[in-house]
């Protein structure tokens, strides 16, 4: 929940900077709301301004704005966050008013926005618009559009949204260490009028990925491409809440991607198509059918779709590395290796050695392995017919008739009819 812990000390250390805030600003700081849940945050319904109908930020919230003088006000934070990964995992990573991802920004077409940033990390930041056209002094880039916002100082970024779509932000400083501790954040700009491509459920999320040793709790910032935590918006399966979506209803689902390799996307269930991109909305004549869709590096990608299927759908990224937790990375193969004689000399040594991998890996999705605290298991979740045996980028999109229009509450699992599930076959 929104928590206004912080306020009064951010206030009065981000206007030692306030030598940088532009003189329409500097009276008053807007408040910094502070979020200290990684749960999934009900639609911001907009207080004031334009109308639209708000997303729905997978574990994760809407920054509350002020309206001042026909402009938006935004205060982010950059600061060092705790993040809940799954539960039994926390992290320590970068990110913004409390959380990793920062908070969602959402505003209409021709909203003028003022976005105060404070930093209070120890080293300089910026933040730059991904795919918001900005004039060249607001794009943020440090040392190229502008100086390096130092720790404890505030800069202000003004400028007008020009056009609806969805973006992200994340810092153009110090850009493989900042973005690997998981700052970050989307944004999404609503048609001014409301009656464009509009859908009734509209989700967002990050896909990003962390290199976090088992038993330990800080990204290793290095990593280039062997990372071991692949998550949806800072959290890995079984921590996603699931999308849960009304029988009929037409579903919006934006990913970003912010990190090293790309990931193809994949939704069981239904058929969708691409219906925006970074770059703008997908008119209807250039769109064709998926199952899945494969989201690049520094890339965007929204889906629709009308859930016409009741039931729980697998939502995954189909690189089955990235549906897996920390630990199985570096696990030899085992399949058809006889281990029974090296079992007996190391349980002479361990007597709870463990073997592993003789048939397969799905054991492990089934027993309580020992694993070293603050890690989570290579794959695991349970369903309603046992182990899921999953990790990483895993969850499910969950629909159901007779739920209410603003209903998102996990439904539990889905009963399907009597005799519609596959059975085993029995010769008798
Ligand atoms: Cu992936």
């Amino acid at each position: 929940m929104v928590t206004r812990r912080d306020f009064l000390r951010s206030s009065s250390a981000t206007l030692l900077g306030a030598a940088w805030v532009s003189k329409a600003g500097a009276a008053t700081l807007p408040e910094a709301p502070v979020m200290d849940s990684a749960a999934t945050q009900r639609p911001h319904l907009p207080p004031n301004g334009r109308p639209y109908n708000p997303v729905v930020t997978l574990n994760g919230w809407t920054l509350p704005w002020r309206m001042k003088n026909g402009w938006k006000e935004f205060h982010l934070i950059a600061e060092p966050v705790k993040r809940e990964i799954a539960p039994g995992m926390v992290a320590n990573l970068w990110g913004y008013n409390g959380q990793s991802p920062g908070p969602t920004l959402e505003c209409v077409e021709g909203d003028k926005v003022r976005i105060f940033v404070s930093n209070r990390l120890p080293e300089h930041t910026t933040v730059h618009w991904h795919g918001v056209l900005v004039p060249n002094g607001m794009d943020g880039v440090g040392g190229l559009n502008q100086p390096q916002i130092d720790p404890s100082k505030t800069f202000v970024y003004e400028f007008e949204m020009k056009k609806s779509g969805t973006f992200m932000y994340h810092p153009h400083a110090d850009e493989m260490l900042q973005m690997a501790m998981g700052m970050m954040g989307f944004i999404v700009v609503h048609p001014k009028n409301p009656g464009f491509m509009p859908v009734d459920r509209d989700f967002v999320f990050l896909i990003n990925a962390y290199d976090i040793d088992p038993g330990s709790y800080t990204p290793k910032v290095n990593t280039m491409l062997d990372f071991n935590l692949w998550t949806w918006n800072s959290r890995a399966f079984p921590g996603i809440d699931p999308l849960v979506a009304r029988l009929g209803d037409r579903v919006r689902i934006r990913m970003g991607n912010l990190t090293m390799t790309n990931h193809p996307i994949h939704l069981h269930g239904v058929d969708f198509e691409v219906t925006c991109t970074d770059g703008g909305w997908v008119p209807k004549s250039a769109r064709w059918p998926e199952v899945t869709t494969d989201i690049a590096v520094g890339q965007m990608r929204a889906i629709e779709f009308v859930a016409d299927a009741p039931g729980d759908w697998a939502f995954h990224c189909h690189k089955a590395h990235h549906t897996m937790n920390a630990m199985g990375h570096n696990v030899p193969t085992m399949i058809g290796v006889d281990q029974r004689k090296i079992v007996k000399k190391i349980n002479q040594l361990v007597p709870e050695y463990m073997t592993m991998g003789e048939k397969g890996m799905a054991d492990m999705g089934a027993m309580e392995m020992p694993i070293p605290e603050n890690t989570l298991p290579m794959m695991t979740g349970r369903g309603p017919y046992g182990a899921i045996e999953m990790g990483g980028m895993f969850t499910t999109v969950k629909v159901r008739k007779d739920l209410a229009r603003d209903d998102y509450k996990d439904p539990g699992w889905y009963r399907q009819p009597k005799g519609s599930a596959a059975y085993e076959w029995n010769e008798s």
